[in-house]
Parts: C-alpha cells; sequence; structure tokens
C-alpha cells in the first residue's frame, strides 16, 4: 500500500502489484458521502478494477467489522460440529446449492481436458463448506442446524441477517459499476433483486506440511474462475488466497483488515461481452509471515476460515450483452448467445460435485 498526503480524499492506492497484476484497494466510502464526482470516481475506479484485473480491495464497504467477527465465530463453530451432526445437512443438488459440503466432495478447476474424477481422487480441495440461500425458495429449504440447539438457533439467525447485508452490498456495487459503464445508476437493480445469492461459509482444516510437500498438485481449492456476477470475500489473516496474473503466475492476494475481496465472475464477464474480466484464482498453503519464523517450525499450516458470498443475477432473467458493448459504431459483434442465469448457474455447479 502506498501512503500519500492526498490518501484522505482519494479513493485508490494498490493493494497488490505483481507480474502485471495490479489490485486496487478502493475507499467505497465517498460513494455514498461524497460530491457527485467523488460518487463518479469511486464509480470509475471500480469498473476499471473490473476491466483489467478482475480483482479489487474494498473499504467502507458497511458491513461493520462486528458482525463480519460473528458470522467467522459462529462459522468456526459450526465446522467445529460432530461431522455426523454436519452430514445430516447435506448438500444435496446444483438446483439447490444449499447445505453442508464435505471435505473432498467439490473439486474446483482441473484444466478443462482433465477427467474430473481422476484428479478428485489424487488431489481434492481440502476444504468443507456450508451453502446457504435465500429462503422461502419452493422445494429448495436452506439446511439449518436450528433444530439441534440454541447455538443452531443463532447461527440461522446471523448468517440470515448477513444475507441480507450481502444482498445490499452488491447491489451497492452494481451500481457503482453501471455508472462506470455509462448506463444508468439503477440499470441493474431489477436484474439483481431477487436475491438468488450464494453464501458460502469455508472452513479449511490444519494440514501437515508434508501433504503439500508429497503432491506439488496439492491445493486447498483448485484453479478456477467465479461463476455469477461478483464475488464477496472475506478472509481471514492467514492468506492462501492466489490470483493469477497476466503473466500466468499466481500471486498472493494478502490479506488486509477490514476490507472484502471483489471480484467479477463469468456471468458478469459474458454480460459485459467480455470488457470485465474473470479472472482465475485458488487458495494454496499460507505463505510464512516474515518474522513468524517459528510458525515455519511447525509440521502442520494452520486452518484458514473464509467466507464467500456469490452474487448472482435473478434466476430468471435472461443475460445477454450489455448496452454500449457491442454494436457497429465500436465495430465490436456480440460474442455469447442469451442465457438465464439460473441456467447457467446450474451447468456451472453441475460441472464441480
Ligand atoms: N459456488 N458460485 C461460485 C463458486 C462456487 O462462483 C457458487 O455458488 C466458485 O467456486
Ligand atoms: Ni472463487
Amino acid at each position: 500500500m502506498t501512503s500519500n498526503p492526498t490518501q484522505e480524499i482519494h479513493p485508490v492506492s494498490t493493494a497488490v502489484d505483481k507480474d502485471d497484476l495490479k489490485i486496487p484497494l478502493i475507499d467505497f466510502g465517498p460513494f455514498f458521502t461524497g460530491t457527485p464526482s467523488d460518487k463518479h470516481a469511486v464509480a470509475l475506479s471500480i469498473t476499471e478494477a473490473f476491466k483489467t484485473s478482475g480483482f479489487l480491495y474494498l473499504k467502507s464497504h458497511g458491513i461493520p467489522p462486528s458482525v463480519v467477527t460473528r458470522v467467522f465465530a459462529s462459522s468456526a463453530r459450526f465446522f467445529a460440529r460432530p461431522q455426523n451432526q454436519k452430514d445430516g445437512l447435506s448438500w444435496t443438488s446444483p438446483q439447490s446449492n444449499r447445505g453442508y459440503v464435505a471435505i473432498g466432495r467439490e473439486k474446483l478447476t482441473t484444466v478443462d481436458e482433465t477427467d474430473g474424477e481422476t484428479l478428485r481422487a489424487s488431489a481434492p480441495d481440502i476444504k468443507e463448506t456450508m451453502e446457504i440461500g435465500r429462503e422461502g425458495v419452493e422445494g429448495l429449504p436452506n439446511r439449518w442446524p436450528d433444530y439441534l440447539d440454541d447455538e443452531g438457533k443463532e447461527f440461522k439467525e446471523i448468517m440470515q441477517s448477513f444475507f441480507e447485508m450481502g444482498k445490499t452490498l452488491h447491489q451497492q456495487i452494481m451500481q457503482a459499476i453501471a455508472l462506470g459503464m455509462n448506463l444508468p445508476e439503477h440499470f441493474f437493480d431489477e436484474f439483481i433483486d431477487a436475491t438468488d445469492n450464494n453464501l458460502r461459509l469455508l472452513h479449511y482444516p490444519p494440514v501437515k506440511k508434508e501433504v503439500f510437500q508429497k503432491n506439488p498438485s496439492q491445493v486447498r481449492a483448485g484453479e478456477h474462475s467465479d461463476y455469477g456476477s461478483i464475488t464477496l470475500l472475506f478472509q481471514d489473516r492467514h492468506g492462501g488466497l492466489q490470483v493469477r496474473s497476466p503473466k500466468g503466475t499466481f500471486v498472493d492476494a494478502t490479506p488486509i483488515a477490514d476490507t472484502i475481496v471483489v471480484n467479477a465472475g463469468d456471468l458478469l464477464a459474458r454480460w459485459s461481452n467480455d470488457t470485465i474480466k474473470s479472472t482465475r484464482h485458488r487458495v494454496i498453503q499460507p505463505p510464512v509471515p516474515v518474522g513468524e519464523k517459528s510458525e515455519d517450525d511447525s509440521e502442520t499450516y494452520p486452518a484458514r476460515y473464509s467466507v464467500a458470498y456469490f452474487c448472482q443475477p435473478n434466476d430468471d432473467k435472461l443475460i445477454g450483452a450489455l448496452p454500449g458493448t457491442f454494436g457497429e459504431d465500436i465495430q465490436v459483434e456480440k460474442k455469447y448467445s442469451e442465457i438465464t442465469a439460473g441456467e447457467y448457474l446450474v451447468q456451472r455447479l453441475t460441472a464441480t460435485y
């Protein structure tokens, strides 16, 4: 991060800059409290980030740190439950995309032509997740632990309220993108008002260092790009997230306290006729922090927790190239056919489970 005397009024600094991958740290505050020209400047910097690296760090995003702390604490208590309790809440289908996913069940990535089954056997993702969707969808209930005990009831309340906060932030970021793409500020509102989003809690358990040494292709989460409009990623302090640079290397996206890592998904890239980038990323073992030699001497890498809020347009919305991203005047053709957001998501989920 650079520190400069104009930081107070300037909404952008650089969080990551390596191998031609530049990820800015953007202060969202002036989007809400600034002058119209401040608001426009923030919108432009957010849009520019999505068009170049596909990633940004966002601060002053409106979700209080105390809320995030509660979500992480509740998530950790959930994953600490006996395996049989978690298995009783298991994920059933891509259509639902709700419930508990045990270690090894989802295998992200792989190079496209690779046989998923083979890779799943040799190097499954070392993570377990809990997927939470919108409430009240006929036939697709969330798998809440509320019937187990009071802690389970509290988990449900905390996650339901967080789900609503993610909805709001999704709407605000899409408003910024709309302004940054010369569309009316509320262009996207009607496309995303159903809250067909997916809140994913992740737990990467402690791993023996030898596991990574013995199998160089072992990762905590395989290389992939996200599926929807945008993803809001809350990370703990351990690190391990890496983003693919234009040079093809993987660059650490080091955690910055009280920020959210926001990245564009494949459906937004498609919607924007590829003017917005959906960049590949993965999670590996955490880097050893400078000055923490003792941690490096231990036999295991510590656990990592993160929370990914995958934002999605309404399932029934047809997604076709946005105005201004194609046409004779700019000599660009539409690259993709129209598809509903729901159909697109189910296709993607079917490929990884
Ligand atoms: N699950 N959306 C994603 C994803 C997993 O983008 C989702 O619902 C990517 O890992
Ligand atoms: Ni991802």
